[in-house]
């Protein structure tokens, strides 16, 4: 029998050290951004980690196994190629199972970095509450995880294609910390802030990871979403982005997208429709992410020893 967790020598290295460790999704490489920029700002992302020094480990389903940190020529194929999985909490166990290839979500992404122990996570924008909820009933599973499994998740809010208020909501209920970093509004993904104010604040990462320690301490379960505002000279301002968005939700309803489909139909077209400014966006928020997430992965090394 192979073993299901598999780790490049990178990470295994880091975990004989003790060193802080931060997880990354696949998703966002097979199913958010086109090629060749997406092996490249994979690649990137991962080196602002060890920059800012802690160590990426970069998930994905292969071969029966749980892939922790991707080799280059692993990275590469992952990146190209075409009918990879979306893996989500109801699809996880059963792709690998099947020996099936699968790139993580949010929440496949939790499920993985604490299988490895490891305690912060950096992504883009999590999935939340679709517009039109209340009709289609499309809830991200990306909430609930966040409500049970122990990983603080740096992200630029939840992405501007969904009803940030119906989000927050939920995650109010789910019992979900939601934590602006130096921000008293809800990022907005592509643009640096919403209308919506965000329910804490911390503005350090020492703050953040003592109060991911607090939760284990008072045996509460689940993690922290950080939501980390895209850098100013990257934003598309909410009043650009919004019609567009608009747009790309007409489009997606008259085609009839549904379900895992949806979020990837709509980055693709507000892609094209932006003429590539708003995957420029996304890569600079994804990286700014990285940045907070090693951070914040440091500080809870530091608390550790
Ligand atoms: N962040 C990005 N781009 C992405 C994602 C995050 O910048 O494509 C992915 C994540 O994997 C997240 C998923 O879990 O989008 C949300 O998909 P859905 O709405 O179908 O749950």
């Amino acid at each position: 029998m192979t073993a299901l967790l598999i780790f490049s020598a990178e990470v295994e290295a880091a975990r004989r050290d003790g060193r802080p460790l931060v997880a990354l999704e696949s998703t966002i490489i097979t199913h958010g951004m086109p090629w060749p920029q997406n092996r490249d700002t994979a690649r990137k992302v991962e080196q602002v980690i060890r920059d800012a020094g802690a160590v990426p480990a970069t998930m994905a389903v292969m071969n029966g196994a749980i892939r922790m940190g991707l080799d280059a020529e692993t990275l590469d194929a992952l990146a190209q190629a075409e009918g990879v999985l979306k893996l989500s909490r109801a699809d996880i166990a059963a792709a690998l199972a099947s020996g099936a290839t699968g790139a993580t979500t949010v929440a496949g992404t939790m499920i993985c970095a604490r299988l490895a122990g490891i305690e912060v996570f950096a992504t883009g924008g999590i999935g939340g509450v679709h517009r039109g909820a209340e009709t289609s009933f499309d809830i991200s599973a990306d909430l609930r995880e966040l409500s049970e499994t122990p990983v603080t998740v740096v992200a630029a809010g939840a992405k501007a294609i969904l009803d940030l208020p119906k989000t927050l909501e939920v995650l109010e209920t789910l019992g979900v910390p939601v934590i602006g970093y130096r921000t008293d509004r809800l990022p907005a993904f592509w643009s640096a802030a919403s209308e919506h104010p965000v329910p804490l604040r911390m503005d350090s990462a020492g703050e953040i990871a003592a109060a991911h320690r607090m939760r284990y301490r008072i045996g509460l379960p689940g993690g922290q979403l950080v939501t980390n505002p895209i850098p100013a000279d990257a934003e598309i301002p909410a009043a650009e982005i919004d019609p567009i968005i608009v747009q790309a939700l007409a489009e997606a309803e008259a085609q009839g997208i549904a379900a895992k489909e949806v979020t990837p139909f709509l980055l693709q077209r507000i892609f094209e429709l932006t003429n590539g400014r708003s995957l420029e966006a996304n890569i600079a928020l994804v990286k700014n992410n990285a940045r907070l997430a090693a951070e914040i992965a440091v500080e809870l090394a530091k608390d550790a020893s």
